[in-house]
C-alpha cells in the first residue's frame, strides 16, 4: 500500500487535562509549542462537547501558528469543526471506513495492539497507527499487558505506516521504542507531567537520530 503520509517529529505529544498537574491546557501546550513539538493530540475523555470544540479551536490557531500538526482524539466532530489535521481513534471508536467518509483526506491514525489489528489498520487505509501499551502506563486502563518492544519490531517488520508507540515511555526510554521501530513516541503523563516540560522536550529532540525518525531513509 502506498504510503500517504510521514510522521512531522519523533516525538508525539498528547495533552490529557488529567495528566498536566493541575496546570492550565493552554499553557501546557504553549510550553510544548515552544519547545518544538510538531505533533500533538487532544484527549480530552471528560469535556463536554462545547468546551472540547472551544480548546481544540484555541488548539488549531497555535499549532498553526507554530507548524504543528493536530490532531483530535475519539472526536470526528471536533476535529472537523475545529479544522484540526486529523483524528486519533481506538479499537472501540467509529470504524476507519465511517471516520474516512466524514474525514476526506485528513490524517487517520489507529491504536493497535497486536500485529492482526496493524495490518488491518493498514489495510483500511489508515495514515498512520499507534502501537501499545509497550510498557505498563496508570494513564489508561488499557486492558491490555505491556505489549513490550518485541511486538513493536514484528509490527514494523510487517506494516509500511508510520508507527507510533505509546504506553509507559519516558525520556529515559523513548530510545527504547525509536530503535525497536517507531518512527515516533507518544507521550502523556511523563511529558505533559514533568516540572520542566520545554527541557525534557528539548533534550528527547535532541536525542532524536535522523535514522530513526520518519521515514526518510526508507
Ligand atoms: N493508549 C495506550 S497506553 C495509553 C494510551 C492512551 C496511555 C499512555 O500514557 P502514558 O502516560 O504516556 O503512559
Ligand atoms: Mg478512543
Amino acid at each position: 500500500m502506498t504510503r500517504t503520509f510521514d510522521l512531522p517529529s519523533p516525538l508525539y505529544g498528547i495533552l490529557d487535562p488529567a495528566q498536566c498537574r493541575g496546570r492550565r491546557l493552554n499553557t501546557v501546550l504553549e510550553e510544548l509549542l515552544g519547545s518544538g513539538v510538531k505533533l500533538v493530540q487532544l484527549r480530552f475523555k471528560e469535556l463536554a462537547s462545547k468546551e472540547f470544540l472551544h480548546l481544540a479551536i484555541q488548539a488549531r490557531r497555535e499549532t498553526a501558528r507554530t507548524g504543528c500538526l493536530l490532531i483530535v482524539n475519539d472526536r470526528v466532530d471536533v476535529a472537523l469543526a475545529s479544522g484540526a489535521d486529523g483524528i486519533h481513534l481506538g479499537q472501540e471508536d467509529l470504524p476507519l471506513a465511517a471516520a474516512r467518509e466524514l474525514m476526506g483526506q485528513k490524517i487517520i491514525g489507529i491504536s493497535t495492539h497486536d500485529l492482526a489489528q496493524a495490518l488491518e489498520a493498514e489495510r483500511g487505509g489508515a495514515n498512520y497507527i499507534g502501537v501499545g501499551p509497550i510498557f505498563g502506563t496508570h494513564t489508561k486502563q488499557t486492558g491490555y499487558e505491556p505489549r513490550g518492544l518485541e511486538m513493536l519490531r514484528q509490527i514494523r517488520s510487517a506494516v509500511g505506516l508510520p508507527i507510533v508507540a505509546i504506553g509507559g515511555i519516558s525520556e529515559a526510554r523513548v530510545r527504547e521504542v525509536w530503535d525497536a521501530g517507531a518512527h515516533a513516541a507518544a507521550m502523556i503523563s511523563n511529558l505533559t507531567g514533568v516540572e520542566d516540560i520545554q527541557g525534557t522536550v528539548r533534550r528527547i529532540l535532541a536525542m532524536a537520530q535522523p535514522s530513526s525518525t520518519s521515514s526518510s531513509s526508507e
